[in-house]
């Protein structure tokens, strides 16, 4: 039996969170010793050859994610951008989460249709109230008590500083939201180092260091962040290792080189249970 992910998120010890972009990473991350998932929508589009711009429709992105909550028992958080459209899209995409057993949502205050944060464009954000009546409408619609509503601050993204994203913060907070997710595209992670000095842990807060992986993961964790999710590796592991693969393939007009370099068929066969009844 797997903990709830309010459990998870509002216990003492971090929360470390892998991206899942189909069952199988899911599956692979699980194994690797994960707690919970991240339906990362960057990635699961990436899988559809689409853009991280909502052109992947969201029933499209919830049947992936029901295939993740079919296959492993870990909770899901999932990815859901700016809530599809207005407070009345969130309503609904929380109740379709509800049924499909998915635990969590995370949704940010930019406008529909969202652009990737890291694509260094303009990133308008939505104005504090309309973004407040999404969370509250979110959270009228949980049929789930342990639902988690997670709120995107992305005011360091689109550039207005750390005042604006505090000021923000507290509104989501104070609108019912269970956690804060604040974003930096900045390698430093000085400014989420500053944000959680000045947050001073009134719920719990999540973060993203994809960016500025190379601030050391215990300076987070002395400041009480509640998760920490690697957004995207599972999928880039990936397109590394299956462009190496196929250009040697490809190369060599022979798979005799690579056969030890790649998952055998029996770990295959493990991962999907073809062993089962
Ligand atoms: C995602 O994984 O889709 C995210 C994280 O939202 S980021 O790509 O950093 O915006
Ligand atoms: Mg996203």
């Amino acid at each position: 039996m797997s903990d709830r992910l309010r459990q998870l998120i509002c216990r003492d010890e971090v929360l470390y969170i892998m991206e899942a972009h189909n069952a199988l990473s899911a599956k692979i991350a699980v194994e690797s010793g994960f707690e919970a998932l991240w339906a990362s929508g960057l990635t699961i589009s990436a899988t559809m050859g689409l853009r991280d711009r909502n052109e992947a429709s969201w029933t499209q992105v919830l049947d992936v994610v029901e295939m993740i909550t079919d296959f492993v028992p870990q909770p899901v958080l999932f990815d859901g951008d700016t809530g599809f459209g207005d407070a009345n899209n969130v309503s609904r995409l929380v109740r379709k989460l509800c049924q499909r057993n998915v635990q969590g949502v995370c949704i940010e205050d930019k406008l529909f249709p969202k652009q990737n944060s890291f694509l260094g464009n303009a990133q308008p954000l939505l104005a504090v109230e309309d973004f407040c009546e999404k969370i509250k409408r979110g959270k009228d619609a949980q049929t789930d008590d342990d639902f988690v509503l997670v709120a995107r601050v992305e005011a360091l993204i689109a550039g207005h500083g750390l005042g604006e994203a505090l000021d923000r913060a507290f509104r989501y907070h104070e609108s019912g939201a269970d956690a804060i997710l604040i974003h930096s595209k900045k390698s430093d992670g000085e400014e989420i180092l500053q944000f959680l000095d000045r947050w001073r842990n009134r719920c719990p807060v999540i973060i993203v260091p994809t960016k500025y992986h190379a601030t050391p993961t215990k300076l987070f964790v002395e400041r009480d962040v509640a998760a920490i999710i690697w957004a995207n590796h599972s999928l880039r592991a990936s397109i590394s290792a299956m462009r190496s693969i196929t250009d040697q393939i490809c190369r060599g007009r022979s798979v005799t080189e690579i056969e030890t370099r790649i998952a055998s068929l029996e770990q295959l066969f493990q991962l999907t249970n073809e062993s089962s009844a």
